[in-house]
């Protein structure tokens, strides 16, 4: 008798199983990403770089009739741009190689208005060139900004003129490299110089820049590129400049029409969204915003709001007239970095066992989602939406922080989910989200818990996870922040509301021995105020905050204007007061009874665009308010370039009113500008 073929039944039994698996293989929901838009959002995090004209002219939007004889950077060092970012953790920069001024840092053929004919190393440079190079020598990718709208060329608004814009564009991607993102600014049409007619000109942003034109020559020249915004947009914008994207956001959008924010569940094209913000307020260096680089706590919301909402991120370094990332840009970039090294140090799934209410087949299992690979995934059984997967730990564990993503590449489907952990044996609700997409971090205090689910609610199809993780990050150990109100109450607050916070009255440092902060405590004589945050699980201290508080303003009155001014003296330095009219003006203040007086402080708008910033003042006391002594008179140094609080001493005096002249503005308007204004008892 003939043995039964082993072998032969073994490949139909594989075959066979093969073929149940195939059948169980999903379908794409939706539109899909392209193999460029896929490499795009595996970048998440990399940088803008804004420097042209505007650094040296002090602007944010030239005008076009700037003189190239202005660029000069003294230092310019892309090594240092590209150094400072690849440490940031970044993975690439994009260059404004031309501005809505239309000054170009590359030597194009199509117009004078480059570097050619700037000083700048004898019209020799490139600066393109040398980014470009830099960021190939530190292992970034490299992309640029190309303004559509161009405040210098004559020929704007003329067909001649979209013909340099391709060309210009078409010089970029051919001689630099590869590039990764060509990014086209929505700002069009308006007034500018357009080679001295100085008049206003309007576009039709649809049809003008024949975007079909520009979408083939960027796929001709770098096929790898990603487009963002302009006509035919592989990334969207994500519908603000405060680097927040929306907790919902889909990534299909219908272009043209769409909703930036939150994009559309039903869209048709697969359109991501770039969160872009800048690490200062504006884009472009100015002097005057060194103190305003944005905080460790504000870059975490920024990081957490897009990459953790499925944005990638777009940080903007305003490179400074000296050609280099300013030092205190440089300073919080990195305290960025620290911290998200800390926050993901330790992926808790390792020790942990998935199991899920519905596997499709042994290719969806629910290990798939935590095995580190993310070209598998777990999917539940065909129809089933509504489904969860479980990760059980070996031991109690303490979470903070939750990492999710889908399989993209079969289109976006979660609507809603709930986050749950296993905490005492009972399973409680821990977070939840609607949208997931390419990946979704959640923040929340910390739990400890046996078990953690993932609950899917609802979806477009059955849900297919590609990846989670887990994590505890440390705690944010900001020095806390001593605020006092008006009435004279003051707050002690930390961004981490995790901390223990201690604070002195009588100049000695705070420690855990100190007096703990609850809430807020009445305080009406001046007073130093010192406050720690501490972090009893590592048994360490932030840095000791120091405020010296005064008299509260909660009797002073504001007497020859109306009840707005009183922002002036409300002990909110957001609220400003400002008032239009020749210079000198004044402002005259009851302190309700008299003191000793011996300085005052002056703190000027602390917002974008500050109006009324006085440069000259004079301060006069009085103790009836019918004679006035003039106690102070002058200048406030650099007040222009750095608008911080000015704080001015004199000779000690009984007062009970004071009067504020200020005499000229630091832009030379017509304006009285005050956000704040106080006094120093002895
Ligand atoms: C804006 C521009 O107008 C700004 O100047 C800046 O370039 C920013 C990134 O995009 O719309």
């Amino acid at each position: 008798m003939k043995k039964p073929n082993f072998v032969l039944l073994l490949l139909v039994l594989i075959s066979l199983i093969s073929c149940k698996e195939k059948a169980t293989e999903p379908e794409a929901v939706g539109p899909i990403p392209s193999q460029r838009q896929l490499a795009w959002h595996e970048l998440e995090y990399y940088g803008f770089v804004h420097f042209n004209m505007n650094t040296f002219t002090d602007m944010e939007w030239g005008e076009g009739g700037e003189s190239p004889k202005n660029f000069n950077p003294t230092n310019l060092n892309t090594r240092q741009w590209a150094k400072t970012a690849k440490d940031a953790g970044m993975k690439g920069i994009i260059l404004t190689a031309k501005h809505h001024d239309g000054f170009c840092l590359w030597p194009t053929e199509t117009t004078d208005h480059s570097v050619k004919n700037s000083p700048w190393k004898n019209g020799e440079g490139d600066v393109v060139k040398e980014l470009a190079e830099a960021c190939e020598e530190f292992g970034l990718k490299f992309g640029v900004y190309l303004s559509p709208w161009d405040r210098n060329h004559p020929e704007y608004a003329r067909k001649e003129y979209v013909e340099v814009f391709h060309k210009q564009l078409e010089e970029l991607l051919t001689n630099y490299g590869s590039v990764f993102e060509v990014w086209f600014d929505g700002a069009n049409g308006g007034t500018g110089y357009y080679g001295g007619a100085n008049e206003n000109r309007k576009i039709d942003d649809a049809t003008y820049y024949e975007w079909d034109k520009v979408t083939e020559i960027v796929r001709k020249l770098q096929p790898e590129a990603v487009i963002f915004s302009g006509g035919n947009p592989d990334v969207r914008w994500v519908g603000n400049e405060h680097g927040f994207a929306a907790e919902t956001n889909w990534s299909p959008l219908n272009t043209g029409s769409g909703n930036l924010q939150n994009g559309d569940e039903d869209g048709t094209d697969w359109v991501p969204a770039e969160a872009d913000v800048s690490i200062r307020p504006g884009w472009y260096y100015h002097a005057r915003e060194d103190h305003q680089v944005k905080t460790l706590p504000h870059l975490l919301d920024i990081y957490y709001k897009s990459v953790g909402r499925n944005a990638s991120l777009l940080l903007n370094l305003p490179v400074d007239i000296r050609g280099l990332v300013h030092e205190k840009d440089v300073e919080q970039l990195m305290k960025l970095r620290k911290k998200l090294d800390k926050d993901f140090a330790y992926n808790l799934v390792s020790g942990a066992n998935a199991t899920a209410s519905s596997v499709a087949g042994s290719n969806y299992r629910a290990n798939n989602s935590i095995n580190g690979d993310t070209q598998d995934y777990w999917m539940p059984e065909k129809g089933i939406i509504q489904a969860s997967i479980d990760l059980e730990f070996d031991s109690l564990q303490e979470v903070n922080r939750f990492v999710v993503q889908e399989y993209i590449l079969l289109g976006q489907r979660v609507k809603s989910f709930i986050f749950e952990g296993k905490m005492d044996g009972e399973w409680k609700e821990i977070t939840s989200g609607t949208t997931i997409g390419y990946k979704r971090i959640l923040r929340f205090d910390p739990v400890e818990v046996s078990s953690l689910r993932l609950n899917i609610k609802d979806a477009k199809a059955r849900p297919l996870i590609s990846n989670i993780e887990v994590y505890r990050a440390p705690l944010v150990m900001e020095a806390p922040k001593i605020v006092q109100n008006r009435e004279g109450s003051v707050s002690i607050e930390s961004y981490d509301k995790n901390l223990e916070l201690y604070y002195t009255l009588n100049g000695e440092e705070p420690t855990k021995n100190s007096q703990r902060y609850s809430e807020g405590f009445l305080l009406h004589d001046p007073t130093h105020v010192m406050a720690v945050a501490y972090n009893p699980g590592t048994d360490s201290y932030s840095e000791v905050s120091t405020r010296r508080l005064d008299i509260p303003k909660k009797n002073w009155k504001v007497l020859n204007e109306n009840d707005d001014a009183g922002k002036i003296i409300d002990a909110d330095k957001s609220s400003i007061w400002t008032k239009e009219g020749q210079l000198p003006q004044e402002i005259i203040v009851d302190l309700g009874k008299t003191y000793n007086l011996k300085a005052f402080t002056y703190l000027p708008q602390q917002t974008r665009w500050p109006q009324g910033v006085i440069a000259d003042y004079e301060f006069m006391v009085s103790k009836g308010g019918k004679q006035w002594k003039k106690v102070s008179e002058g200048e406030f140094s650099n007040i222009k370039n750095n608008p911080i609080e000015q704080l001015i001493e004199f000779e000690v005096i009984k007062a009970q009113y004071f009067k504020f002249v200020g005499k000229r503005s630091a832009d030379d308007t017509e304006v009285l500008g005050i956000a704040e204004i106080g006094v120093i008892t002895e």
